[in-house]
């Protein structure tokens, strides 16, 4: 029985994939590194400092943790400038209907994300208020494949992990979920990742599997 719905962020309630590339992307070139969309693909639900990290692995330099701190920190403040342009309609189809039926069959709701502006991006959308609670990379410690995120967030609802579904988009986030005893709902790349549960074309397919428990 699912008594709750722990959503990642990115890549399932809207997409922030093109302002993460361009943000890296302006890193990547200042430092002289390939960096394409394919790379991109691998920063899915990884944190900020390990996502520097898998850009790096592409330059012969050695980069002091001083000078990643600061790159870190350049792609943030422009990764942030960029933010300003999300409105509502970057919400992903489906989304808004689902959560609007997700409160009426009162199944709770909580966001579990690796980003730090994952508050942000919620206010610029307009879903601040719609989630019961919010977990995101402020308030764990190890980032996803690692089930932190998800474990804090079913604590916050006041369930047992084994009562809670994730929606995922990347891999990193399947692990994550399977890590820690929950349902894995994968859309995206990850509908096709082995450890997913139930693979979706479209996220309002959720509520033919929820059905069936009702
Ligand atoms: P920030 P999610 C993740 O969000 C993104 O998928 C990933 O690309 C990003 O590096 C990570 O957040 C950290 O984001 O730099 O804003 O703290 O998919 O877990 O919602
Ligand atoms: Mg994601």
């Amino acid at each position: 029985m699912i008594k709750g719905i722990i959503f990642d962020l990115d890549g399932v309630i809207v997409s922030t994939d093109d302002l993460h590339f361009m943000a890296w992307k302006k890193i990547a070139s200042q430092e002289g590194i390939v960096f394409d969309r394919t790379i991109n693909h691998q920063l899915r639900g990884v944190s900020r400092m390990e996502s520097l990290e898998i850009i790096l692995s592409k330059s012969n330099k050695k980069y002091t943790m001083d000078e990643k701190l600061a790159l870190a920190k350049i792609k943030n403040d422009y990764y942030v400038t960029l933010l300003d342009q999300l409105s509502q309609k970057d919400i992903l189809p489906g989304v808004t209907h689902l959560l609007d039926w997700l409160k009426q069959t009162q199944i709770k709701t909580a966001i579990g994300s690796s980003s730090k502006n994952a508050k942000t991006i919620l206010r610029k959308i307009g879903l601040y208020e719609m989630f019961d609670h919010i977990t995101d990379g402020n308030d764990i410690l190890h980032s996803k494949p690692n089930p932190e995120v998800f474990l804090k967030a079913a604590h916050a609802l006041g369930l047992e992990n084994s009562l809670c579904a994730v929606v995922e988009d990347a891999e990193a986030g399947i692990e994550a979920a399977k890590a820690a005893g929950m349902y894995a709902f994968g859309i995206g790349p990850a509908s096709t990742y082995h450890k997913t549960d139930c693979p979706l074309t479209f996220i309002d397919e959720i509520k033919q599997t929820l059905k069936i428990q009702m």
